[in-house]
């Protein structure tokens, strides 16, 4: 009873207040003036600021869906503090504008098309599904960050979080205008102030938390198309890897697995025994990541239908009835993920399925929610969610944004449940900023053409910058027909992404590795090779950035901050501080000073084929890479080498991680974090173990060394943990 008053109440407020308008019902309201409202200001964290309208009480903030924890207000401003919001309201909206200098450049806001550097760009904040980039001009797509990094001419830095999930437009003024505009009641704004990009990222990380570590395998190559049926044209795809030699750790299962469409079943001829096939990919060292959508056909006979409405789990209409709408299983009910009770249910849907069927990893797709015939390939803003918990009651217009969110975040809980010794994996498409915290991400319905394929460096490294580490577009681009030409420039740039899986349409032609010809199938098991052999230097990257946020696909400015001529460079990419990315394609990159060595990767072999990154790794690191295998597995690490590039004072320093690559056991201190070092004294080269951290016991390896000073490479060889020295002649 108290909850329809409550909504009832509330929606009519929001009527009035004409905050239930969204772009398809827009009413011509009369332009108000914009009344400025009273601000608490309060430092929380180091250099991070809290900005609250008065309106709002302070000590009881709404709960946050970015950030991870509750943060209670320490000190007051500072006098000196430069960054501060005005605020104000009208009826409709609330407004939040920064002004800064014009020398500013801009970047973040999430997943969204366009440049890496975002001066003079619009975003709306709208999850929503966009088939091959088309519709909305370019300024949304499936998940929203309201968050924009500053970088000052200095090389200094600063971060703006805007703490709503309301709908909302993020607009980059070129005029040195950030502006905010949000339905909805007030919000915090948070504010990070700090010496540096790298430092505004782990700031980033101390609001909205990281990305908990993945399992090693979901690091490999993966091949998906939708869709792989029956169970036989999987293995014989997984049988072609392996036949083939091009390594790869996972295929995945599109939508045709189910009976039907009906998530959480397996259709009865294609899929009769999913068990067997999951047995058959472990078998070959693959594993399987399987899809689940929200909407839940409308099926009386259907048991997951016939659960969720005898718990009552469906999100309502304004009318307070049950919305139904269509996507791929025709009419569809969806869970309301901001009940406490519906995120229960949903958990334990995965027992069985991932017990009995031995399924590894879960691709939460549509969950914007992509709903055919609703307004903006949506649901109504005014439907209603009841909440629950922590979750206050409220329209689809304030809970759109963290539907997907919501969805994952359970499913990952879901999983943790059936097995908790193992770190799960969880694709999605929807999400909302500190999402990292529960999935992985990629970049959607992108095509088969060369616009979308330069387009997924500034994409990924938006969102890396928007605190999503672990992202990466369908390699070749989804829908329509690749040519072999724009195939293997693809995968070789795609095999370097922090996420790697190459994807194709329903009616697009088929384009596994090697259905471009023999020139094409050599260029991607090179590309992938040196994947493999660089996954235990991303892997320490992947540790880091389960740490502290740190992307591990970086922008080239990274490097060298204070550098002007850096900050728009989106062809060339960096993964982590010390490896440079350059594309074959891009004609004139703008490049950090310094050493940059170019290498090669893999011994004996030609990477020079047109088609191959141009790789440089920095003066001073040392890059830690495996063995080229079919499939991770502890095999890649049984032989070390250590790729050194000396600094011009003659040294340098780098970081291996290891762990079990899967399980928490690294939560207790089994892993080790080696570093090792490379000095030249006295006409030699030593090469040796700095320090380790972690209980893991060290492998009985070889390491070989190579090590690039000047124009020449010496080489040679150490039992891991010894010192190597090296003439220098
Ligand atoms: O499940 C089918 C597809 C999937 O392959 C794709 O990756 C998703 O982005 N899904 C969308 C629905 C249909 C797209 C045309």
């Amino acid at each position: 009873m108290f909850e329809k008053l409550l909504k009832m109440w509330l929606l009519s407020v929001l009527l009035v207040a004409g905050l239930l308008t969204n772009a398809a019902e827009l009413k011509q309201i009369e332009l108000e003036k914009f009344k400025k409202l009273d601000l608490t200001s309060k430092i929380i964290g180091k250099h991070i600021a809290r900005f609250v309208p008065v309106t709002v009480n302070e000590d009881k903030l709404p709960f946050s869906f970015a950030l991870q924890k509750k943060f209670a207000a320490k000190n007051k401003l500072p006098s000196d503090w430069k960054l501060t919001p005005l605020i104000a309201r009208t009826t409709k909206q609330i407004q939040v504008t920064f002004n800064i200098p014009k020398d500013i450049d801009l970047y973040g806001g999430g997943e969204v098309l366009g440049p890496l550097r975002r001066n003079g760009t619009v975003i709306d904040l709208w999850n929503s599904s966009n088939f091959k980039y088309e519709k909305f001009e370019g300024c949304r797509l499936y998940q929203s960050h309201p968050w924009v990094m500053g970088v000052r001419p200095d090389g200094s830095a600063f971060g703006i979080l805007f703490d709503t999930t309301w709908r909302a437009k993020l607009d980059l003024g070129k005029d040195g205008i950030i502006n905010f505009s949000a339905a909805g009641e007030g919000f915090p704004v948070y504010v990070i102030d700090r010496k540096s990009p790298q430092a505004v990222m782990r700031g980033l990380a101390e609001l909205t938390g990281t990305m908990q570590l993945p399992p090693l395998w979901a690091l490999g190559y993966q091949q998906c198309r939708y869709s792989y049926a029956p169970a036989d044209r999987v293995k014989e795809i997984a049988d072609a890897f392996r036949s083939k030699k091009i390594p790869c750790d996972v295929i995945w299962m599109d939508i045709d697995y189910m009976d039907g469409y009906r998530i959480f079943t397996f259709d009865p001829k294609g899929f009769a025994n999913p068990a067997a096939l999951s047995k058959y990919l472990h078998k070959g060292g693959f594993h399987g990541v399987w899809m689940i959508d929200p909407g839940v056909k409308y099926d009386p006979n259907y048991r997951v239908y016939q659960e969720g409405t005898a718990r009552d789990l469906w999100v309502r209409t304004k009318e307070n009835v049950t919305f139904t709408g269509d996507v791929w299983p025709g009419k569809c009910v969806f869970p309301d993920f901001t009940m406490p009770l519906a995120q229960k249910w949903w958990r334990g849907l995965y027992k069985d399925f991932i017990s009995k069927n031995g399924i590894d990893g879960v691709w939460n797709d549509m969950n914007e929610p992509e709903v055919f015939d609703g307004p903006e390939g949506s649901m109504p803003g005014d439907n209603w969610h009841r909440g629950g918990g922590v979750i206050s009651p409220g329209p689809h217009l304030k809970y759109h944004n963290v539907y997907g969110m919501l969805m994952v975040k359970s499913s990952r809980e879901g999983l943790l449940k059936v097995q908790p010794e193992k770190r799960p994996f969880i694709l999605s498409r929807s999400n909302f900023i500190g999402g990292q915290r529960y999935a992985a991400c990629w970049t959607g319905d992108n095509s088969s053409t060369w616009q979308d394929l330069k387009v997924s460096i500034p994409m990924s490294l938006t969102l890396g910058l928007s605190g999503q580490p672990f992202s990466g577009p369908d390699i070749g681009g989804f829908d329509g027909k690749a040519t072999a030409k724009l195939w293997g420039h693809w995968i070789a740039s795609g095999a370097l992404f922090p996420f790697a899986r190459a994807h194709a349409e329903k009616e697009a032609p088929n384009k596994e590795p090697w259905v471009f010809g023999k020139k094409v199938e050599n260029a991607v098991r090179t590309a992938i090779e040196r994947r493999y052999r660089l996954l235990p230097y991303m892997y320490t990257l992947f540790q880091q950035a389960s740490l502290d946020g740190m992307p591990v696909m970086r922008p080239v400015f990274f490097a060298d901050s204070k550098d002007r001529k850096l900050r728009a460079e989106q062809e060339a990419f960096m993964l982590g501080k010390d490896l440079l990315v350059i594309p074959a394609w891009s004609k004139n990159p703008a490049l950090p000073k310094g050493i940059w060595q170019d290498v090669k990767l893999l011994d004996g072999k030609k990477e020079k084929d047109n088609f191959q990154c141009t790789l440089k790794v920095r003066g001073g690191a040392i890059l830690p890479l495996g063995k080229v295998v079919q499939y991770t597995s502890p095999e890649m690490l049984s032989e070390l080498t250590l790729l050194v590039v000396l600094d011009k004072d003659g040294r340098a320093e780098g970081k291996l991680y290891e762990d079990a690559g899967n399980g928490f056991d690294y939560k207790k201190g089994q892993y080790l974090l080696s570093t090792y070092q490379a000095k030249v004294k006295n006409g030699r080269i030593t090469v040796s173990l700095k320090n380790a951290e972690g209980k893991m016991q060290r492998p009985e390896r070889k390491v070989k060394v190579m090590v690039y000073a000047g124009s020449k490479v010496y080489k040679g060889k150490v039992l891991d943990g010894g010192v190597l020295r090296l003439n220098k002649n």
